[in-house]
């Protein structure tokens, strides 16, 4: 039985992974973060709980990172623990900072003292590029990357990490370079699953209007279910590499919020309003990631397209609210 340990496994995609594991027959261990109200915290993963090792860990707890890994020996280890909102990074860049770069600094040591021989996923991201777009419109591999937020850039410190202990200690560390992923366990302060909520509280009569930053962004927004099989995908190839994982199009934040609405039935002129606090100090306006890589060495396709993944999100609010 293989042996995996998922930091932010009560996050979306790590709820996501840990169940695709676990039906694959893994033993899945994972950290999650003290909270004072518990219970909210690993809502995620309830359903599993008796299935999945939960430990208390930080990615900015360097000793207990090793203590683990050394502990339980690990076949595959995959970091997606993160401060993962790019507006709040603006808020909180120190922290950010602490977690999503010195904490892979922590688990890489940890992951380099305790188990060498395991494979090692990073959880990189489409933030990374910031404001460099190819000539066909496009993100890939060989994009130049210059971040804009203090995540993007926090997240590029991690990415050239993982290439450093690839290259300085033969270790498998594989960065997959994921684009935006939605789905019903999006934390509801990211805009696909904020407009959804909103809207289907709209149209309950529950709420009168939707408060939102900027509309005119462009976003390549897929399946963090379809993404988390490419993790496994790309932490299991022979050569540990980077690859891009995209759905190839791109909608603005004002289509998709036009989508939402027009689906329950109503315009959404007339309810979405602008609060500059929704704002971001800079803004990343466009990403369309190029995955032909991921799709060539592993045939790889999404299951979802923008608007199942989006009818979903809708069917989960109108049953949930
Ligand atoms: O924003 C605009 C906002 O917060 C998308 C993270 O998973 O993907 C995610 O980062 C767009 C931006 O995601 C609101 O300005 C408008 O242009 O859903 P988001 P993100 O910043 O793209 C990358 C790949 C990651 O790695 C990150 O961890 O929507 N927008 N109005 C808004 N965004 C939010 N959150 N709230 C608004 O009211």
């Amino acid at each position: 039985m293989k042996k995996a340990f998922i930091t932010g496994i009560s996050g979306q995609d790590g709820s996501y992974l840990a169940e695709y594991l676990l039906n694959l027959g893994y033993e899945v261990h994972g950290i999650v973060r003290r909270n004072s109200v518990p219970e909210h915290q690993q809502s995620r993963i309830d359903f599993h709980r008796e299935n999945i090792h939960v430990y208390y860990g930080d990615l900015t707890d360097a000793s207990g990172l090793e203590r683990l890994l050394k502990k339980i020996q690990p076949d595959e280890i995959y970091n997606l623990g993160a401060q993962s909102h790019v507006r709040i990074s603006f808020d909180v860049p120190n922290y950010t900072v602490q977690t999503n770069a010195l904490g892979v600094l922590n688990i890489l040591e940890a992951y380099r003292n305790a188990c060498p021989e395991a494979k090692f996923y990073q959880a990189s991201s489409s933030e990374m590029f910031g404001s460099s777009v190819d000539e066909d419109g496009f993100q890939r591999e060989t994009t130049r990357m210059t971040p804009v937020s203090p995540y993007g850039c926090s997240k590029v410190f991690a990415y050239n990490l993982v290439h450093n202990y690839r290259n300085a200690y033969k270790l498998h560390a594989a960065n997959g370079i994921l684009f935006n992923h939605e789905s019903p366990r999006r934390g509801s302060n990211f805009v696909t699953n904020k407009v959804v909520k909103g809207a289907v509280l709209i149209k309950k009569g529950l709420a009168k209007k939707l408060e939102m930053g900027n509309m005119d962004s462009f976003r390549d927004w897929g399946h963090s279910k379809d993404y988390v099989r490419a993790m496994h995908m790309i932490i299991n190839h022979d050569i540990a590499d980077d690859f891009v994982v995209a759905t190839g199009t791109t909608h603005s934040v004002r289509e998709m919020t036009d989508y939402v609405f027009s689906k329950l039935g109503l315009d959404f002129n007339e309810f979405v309003v602008q609060n500059p606090i929704y704002l971001r100090p800079e803004e990343l306006p466009y990403l369309r990631g190029d995955c032909s890589k991921l799709k060539k060495t592993f045939n790889w396709a999404p299951e979802y397209t923008f608007e199942t993944m989006m009818d979903e999100m809708i069917d989960f609010w109108m049953k949930t609210l």
